[in-house]
């Protein structure tokens, strides 16, 4: 969990708690410099923080396809989309600092471990299928839960969403395009693409979280805007957007229990496999120890460019001054 830099307000005053509830009530955007209570400061930092690193650790199991895409086109636009994920990982870590964070602080508890990110990226990218799977279900996943962080109530995490969301837009259609392609292939591409599909459908539904009912989080995160829908909401609404895609393009979702339900309008689904997804979470998934060894690694390597960057800026400052 993040420590704020600054020592915290005294207790949150009652009154100061229900001034900020009203503002949040009639829509408001809280902006760093409001009052808010201690408690909405650390949740956003725990939920920016984790989405933050999910950017960053997200480029790996794309980037491992960068060298191998089937031609330069596809190259391109993956390097494009894994370049996006790190600029959105930068924005967010930006978003945190306005709540009183240092990035070092957050990075260091991704690299030592402590931190949380996205379950998601802890499998393995095995076939170049993936590369469409993924931005078909992980970004569109993605799209549906920040469409709806785009309205939170702290005001740089709802701005820095919209531009995330345009981009993921894009990283969505590039991926159901290749899974298209897949599609119309030959039988072994065809094969391929439901394998990756196969593999990618469950993990895809636990980015969203556990189900309401064991959600520690959600109950403060709606209270306060910051969430506006629930997890199981958004995992539904997923599954409803994702089924017609998967028709459309002849594959088969994994789930035998998918079936239409006229009453709520929804596809209704089978059991996720909960012990499996906080395995993942605990740190044991298939990747969890490659991934974070290789977020090690880069920022080792990357020792020199700090170093070298700082020194840059301490002879601006020095030719400043003597100026
Ligand atoms: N994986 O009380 P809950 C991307 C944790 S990257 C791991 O429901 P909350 C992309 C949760 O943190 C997009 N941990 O939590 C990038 C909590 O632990 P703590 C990533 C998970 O916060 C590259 C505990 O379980 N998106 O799009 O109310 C390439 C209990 O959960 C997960 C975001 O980060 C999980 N799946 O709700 C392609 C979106 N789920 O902190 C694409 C922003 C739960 O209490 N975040 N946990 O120890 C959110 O919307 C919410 O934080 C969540 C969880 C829905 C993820």
């Amino acid at each position: 969990m993040a420590t704020t830099k600054k020592s915290p307000p005294p207790a949150d005053d009652p009154a100061l708690v229900a001034a900020f509830e009203a503002r949040i009530a009639a829509g408001e955007s809280i902006e760093p410099k409001d009052w808010m209570p201690e408690r909405y400061r650390k949740q956003l930092t725990r939920m920016m923080a984790q989405h933050a690193h999910s950017e960053i650790v997200g480029m790996l199991p794309e980037g491992n396809w960068i060298t191998r895409a089937p031609s330069l086109r596809r190259k391109l636009s993956l390097i494009a989309k894994v370049q996006d994920e790190a600029g959105h990982g930068l924005y967010i870590y930006c978003g945190t600092e306005t709540l009183g964070v240092e990035r070092d602080e957050l990075v260091a508890q991704l690299h030592d471990g402590t931190a949380k990110y996205s379950s998601i990226f802890n499998y393995p990218t095995l076939s170049w299928a993936d590369m469409g799977v993924i931005g078909w279900f992980v970004d569109g996943a993605a799209i549906v839960n920040q469409t709806v962080l785009a309205k939170a109530s702290y005001g740089p995490y709802a701005r820095a969403m919209v531009r995330i969301c345009k981009e993921e837009n894009f990283h969505k259609r590039q991926g159901y395009e290749i899974c298209a392609t897949l599609a119309k292939g030959t039988p072994s591409q065809r094969a391929m693409l439901q394998d990756a599909i196969d593999r990618f459908w469950w993990p895809s539904l636990m980015m969203f979280g556990p189900s309401d009912k064991d959600s520690p989080n959600s109950a403060e995160l709606l209270k306060w805007r910051v969430k506006r829908k629930t997890n199981d909401e958004l995992r539904q609404r997923f599954v409803n957007l994702t089924v017609p895609q998967a028709q459309a393009i002849g594959v088969t979702l994994p789930d035998p229990d998918l079936t239409y339900n006229p009453e709520t309008k929804n596809w209704d689904f089978g059991e996720i496999d909960w012990d499996e997804f906080w395995q993942v979470v605990g740190g044991n998934g298939p990747c969890n120890k490659e991934r974070l060894a290789a977020r090690n690694a880069a920022h080792d390597e990357g020792a020199w460019v700090r170093e070298a960057a700082l020194a840059h800026a301490a002879k601006q400052r020095r030719g400043t001054e003597a100026a």
